[in-house]
């Protein structure tokens, strides 16, 4: 096994707010990702590249080891079921909840319920575990239509401000999980490769935290 260390990055929101941490870690692209149509980067250290790719794509290339470690959100990573990854760090960015919505004082009557999502697996777990019986109908974007349209009487989508609720004429109703953006490894490399993983785990820790104490304490 090689010396080099692959980092999938998730494109989109994640990106903007993972790589300031990546330079408090210590880790600068050798370009600007933003103004390249490249995916794979060189970055200041030699050891270590980057793969900038869909969000939904980091678990798949840390589980199969195509990465040694990556950047996804927890609702990727629970969605996805994230099997043989570890998740050392809790990156503390892009945070927001994974919930239930529907159309304002609309009640739930049907017997079987229509739940329209993106989030398929965390829709049918969550349910389940609820005893409430669900037809969970897939799909890839706009899930706030899904009610207003009477394709579903639920949605399970993220929520951040609720203002694309709101705007839509729904309302959260029940918290499935809080989300952050997480730090996953594959388990092989883990071992494989601790001297390296070790110390730069523990670099991106120390920027979290700085960031956090930062936030606290803004004058300082
Ligand atoms: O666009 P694409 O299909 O490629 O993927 P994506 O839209 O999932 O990617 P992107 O770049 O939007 O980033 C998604 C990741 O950011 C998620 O996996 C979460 O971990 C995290 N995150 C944090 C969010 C939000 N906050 C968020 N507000 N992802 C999506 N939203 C959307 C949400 O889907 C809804 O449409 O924003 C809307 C709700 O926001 P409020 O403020 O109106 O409640
Ligand atoms: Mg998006």
């Amino acid at each position: 096994m090689s010396n080099q260390l692959i980092l999938a990055l998730s494109k989109g929101r994640i990106l903007d707010e993972t790589l300031p941490l990546l330079a408090d870690a210590g880790i600068v692209p050798a370009e600007d990702l933003g103004k390249s149509r490249k995916l794979l980067f060189d970055t200041n250290l030699d050891a270590v590249k980057l793969v900038v790719i869909r969000a939904t794509d980091v678990p798949t290339y840390v589980q199969l080891g195509a990465a040694d470690l990556g950047v996804a959100g927890k609702d990727v990573l629970l969605e996805h079921g994230a099997e043989g990854l570890y998740e050392p760090l809790d990156l503390e960015i892009a945070k927001c909840r994974l919930m239930t919505a529907g159309i304002d004082g609309a009640v739930a009557a049907r017997a079987r319920r229509r739940v329209a999502t993106k989030f398929v697996n965390v829709a049918r777990r969550h349910y389940a575990e609820q005893g409430i019986q669900a037809e969970v109908i897939k799909l890839y974007g706009a899930m706030e239509l899904a009610p207003l349209m009477n394709l579903a009487d639920e949605i399970v989508d993220i929520v951040d401000t609720g203002n694309t609720l709101r705007a839509n004429g729904m309302s959260p109703r029940e918290l499935i999980a809080t989300i952050s953006t997480r730090l996953v490894v594959n388990k092989a490399a883990m071992t494989m490769k601790h001297a390296q993983l070790k110390p730069l785990i523990a670099r991106l820790a120390q920027a979290v935290e700085k960031r956090r104490t930062g936030e606290a304490c803004p004058d300082r």
